[in-house]
């Protein structure tokens, strides 16, 4: 179980803001209790199977043993449905799009990481839609990964989006899509999953209505989620050896101005990095200056180390000539910037060139470690060289399975399905027709 300190707690606040600024648009916002009574929790016999090992149970209630042990969520589920049950009444209550930011609680047995894979994810973003049809509750699945999409894009963390193979979906869902990113060691991280439930929890729940034509139906669901997870992909995809590279949409802070003092000049100095950083503020932009009385260098040292886009530097010559010295984050090169010409656009200008290249340089990195084989035996020496690799496959579980067993690599899911009269063969068997391509990779 991890804590988040204030500099990082930012980046999660304005990360939530991003995302939150897109569900809003079609979801709404709710918040349900954290404890699930057993028997909700119990209800939904492949979801609790899913989730057995890995739940925390309240048994006390003080001194005194709880005639009903109380679950510590493990995602939301069975605290919502319940009630989708009580308020879903006619279609006209359809559809339903809610969405929860919550900490949830799972007794992870595989290692645990910052981060990545917590016992208390503390921001779980789950998003729980019920649907009068088939087609409503699959048109949200790829809402959904639109929404995700448009998220991950903002940040610039680069993606592959999979159909997970049928032994991997979530616990009570009919199918699940699953968003990876490539860490630098070449493991895919899972940073987003869209489940369609299909009607397996509107029946164990009971959450029926009453259709145009009278009739008494059960809804169709979808969920969707991710976690701190963002954030760890995040630091990973960007930064460097010299610490954090932050998308300017996240970063606590945009601009840093740090003032080169001297005894002389000094106010004069001071009063310009004000007057800049008003400027660089009536923009929207988020400006610190950062006048601890320590030596620039190590100031330098520490905003690199966190990662603000751009940096100002203003000393008493700089005053003179009327400039002040601008460097980006990613290529730490120095500009002069004019402190009377279009000041501010020019530092508009560097933060976007800044983003679109730590956006490029992240996709680049993607697009060169995704290796397409035709050999099985291909796959782990690929694997190990940090890839992911792609193959084709007819889709058989059994066949996919065998596909793990003898690599040792988990099958990621189907990224593309090929054409019936493609003529090309499963990489496992090479009798078969293949149906799809997809993914396998070494995973966080
Ligand atoms: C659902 N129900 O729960 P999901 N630490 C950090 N991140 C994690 C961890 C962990 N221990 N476990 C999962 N995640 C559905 C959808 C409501 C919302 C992240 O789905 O179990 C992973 O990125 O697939 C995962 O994709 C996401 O949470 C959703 O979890």
């Amino acid at each position: 179980m991890a804590i988040w300190m204030p500099y990082g707690f930012q980046i999660r606040k304005y990360t939530l803001e991003l995302l939150k600024e897109l569900l809003d648009k079609d979801n709404e916002e709710v918040l349900f209790p954290m404890l699930i009574p057993e028997a909700e929790l119990a209800k939904e016999g492949i979801h609790v199977k899913g989730f057995e090992d890995e739940v925390y149970w309240v048994t006390k209630g003080g001194q005194k043993e709880l005639n009903e042990q109380l679950a510590l969520r493990p995602t939301s589920e069975t605290a919502i449905y319940p009630m989708y049950s009580l308020w879903i009444r006619s279609h006209i209550d359809l559809p339903i799009k809610y969405y929860q930011i919550v900490n949830t609680f799972r007794y992870e047995t595989k290692h645990t990481r910052p981060l990545i894979r917590v016992r208390e994810i503390t921001t779980f973003k789950e998003a729980h839609t019920a649907h009068a049809t088939k087609d409503e509750a699959k048109e949200q699945v790829e809402d959904y990964i639109e929404l995700y999409k448009e998220f991950f894009n903002d940040l610039g963390i680069p993606y592959l989006i999979s159909e997970r193979p049928s032994w991997d979906k979530f616990p009570g869902a009919d199918y699940t899509m699953a968003f990876d990113t490539i860490m630098p060691d070449g493991k895919t991280l899972q940073i987003a999953t869209i489940h369609n439930l299909g009607q397996t929890f509107a029946k164990t729940f009971d959450i029926t209505f009453e259709d145009k034509d009278g009739e008494h139906k059960h809804v169709y669901q979808t969920c969707a989620g991710l976690s701190d997870r963002v954030v760890a992909a995040m630091i990973a995809n960007h930064g460097d050896e010299k610490g954090l590279r932050l998308p300017a949409m996240v970063s606590p802070n945009q601009v840093t101005i740090i003032p080169i003092l001297f005894k002389k000049g000094r106010k004069e100095v001071l009063d310009k990095c004000e007057e800049i950083k008003n400027q660089l503020e009536a923009a929207g932009l988020r400006v610190n200056i950062d006048d601890r009385d320590i030596r620039p260098g190590k100031k330098f040292y520490d905003w690199e180390l966190k990662g603000t886009p751009v940096k100002l530097e203003l000393g008493p010559r700089d005053l003179e000539k009327n400039i002040t010295i601008a460097m980006r984050r990613d290529n730490l090169e120095k500009v002069e910037l004019d402190l009377d010409d279009m000041l501010v656009d020019n530092v508009l200008n560097l933060i976007n060139e800044y983003d679109e290249e730590l956006n490029a340089k992240s996709w680049n990195f993607l697009e060169n470690h995704v290796k397409l084989t035709t050999e099985l035996d291909e796959i782990p020496e690929l694997v190990e060289a940090g890839n992911v690799v792609s193959f084709n496959w007819c889709g058989d579980d059994e066949c996919g399975k065998q596909i793990e067993e003898k690599t040792g690599y988990d099958i990621l899911g189907i990224y593309e399905e090929l054409d019936g009269e493609s003529g090309i063969k499963c990489i496992a068997n090479d009798k078969e027709d293949a149906k799809y391509i997809a993914l396998i990779a070494k995973t966080y």
